[in-house]
């Protein structure tokens, strides 16, 4: 039987971000989506002065039991941005609610660019922590890597053997399969590092010199829904990646809250289809 996926997440109406953007791209790579919204807010936190938040919180146990009554099971499980009061609720509804070996992908949303995102305090990271540690795949940007192992973030300049320290202090945390974003050795160069405990692989694409939103998000839901389409870690990071840089270049230089990555959605699915 096909594999399906369980991903919670907030709504942010408009954006492109989180759920918007997980749905379509999961389902797109041919692979069943379920969804639980953590909140939904009328726009992002990124840059919008206005936004809503209506929080989901009290809602998460009461779905659980309802898919416990149903007997509803998921192969995977894909966390985003969620907030402190969510972590127990989400590893009860990951206990309960998931087949035996299912695959738990986390994306660690929080933080860019050395800083916290509008909205979680210092002591969040080591609440997210609680989600990560158990992680098969675990998708940190450089920052939300640092945060988490509480590290001062640097914004560049990480060696190679930095980086490698951040990897090994996450396996050593518990987490299996490392996937690291925005790791950069060479200007015109960014990638991620992949990792399963024994080997680490790198990925390049060439740098395109832009500020976008929500590629975090696009990057994790390709990685989740080419592994769910039985993908490789590493070749579901670097189809991500390509993916991320085909979206940028859609994106009109105006366009400055999300990413257009719904041009990238043929290439998208002639690549799960390939196989490539
Ligand atoms: O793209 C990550 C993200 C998801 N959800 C909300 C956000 C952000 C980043 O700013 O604000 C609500």
């Amino acid at each position: 039987m096909d594999k399906r996926l369980l991903t919670i997440q907030d709504v942010s109406c408009f954006g492109q971000c989180s759920l918007t953007v997980a749905l379509p791209v999961i389902s797109a790579c041919g692979v069943e989506t379920v969804i639980l919204p953590s909140a939904v807010l009328s726009t992002h936190t990124g840059g919008f002065q206005h936004y809503t938040f209506r929080d989901l919180t009290a809602d998460m146990a009461k779905i659980r039991e309802s898919w416990q009554k149903e007997n509803l099971h998921f192969d995977a499980a894909y966390t985003g941005y969620v907030c402190a009061d969510q972590i127990d609720p989400i590893l009860e509804i990951i206990q309960n609610c998931t087949t035996s070996g299912a695959i738990r992908i986390v994306d660690p949303v929080m933080a860019d660019n050395g800083k916290l995102y509008p909205g979680f305090d210092a002591d969040f990271p080591q609440k997210m922590k609680r989600l990560c540690v158990n992680a098969d795949y675990l998708l940190p940007n450089l920052t939300e890597a640092a945060f988490l192992l509480g590290k001062e973030p640097k914004l560049t300049g990480y060696t190679r053997e930095e980086i490698e320290t951040i990897i090994a202090e996450l396996h050593t945390i518990g987490v299996k399969n490392v996937i690291l974003t925005g790791v950069s050795f060479d200007a015109d160069k960014l990638g991620v590092a992949v990792s399963d405990g024994k080997t680490i692989r790198y990925d390049f694409n060439d740098k395109i010199d832009r500020a976008s939103h929500g590629t975090g998000d696009v990057y994790a839901s390709v990685f989740a829904g080419a592994l769910m389409r039985g993908f490789p870690a590493f070749n579901a990071a670097a189809l991500a990646a390509d993916i991320v840089c085909s979206a940028i270049r859609a994106t009109p230089a105006d366009h400055w809250y999300g990413v257009c990555f719904e041009k990238a959605i043929p290439e998208l699915v002639q690549r799960i289809e390939s196989g490539k």
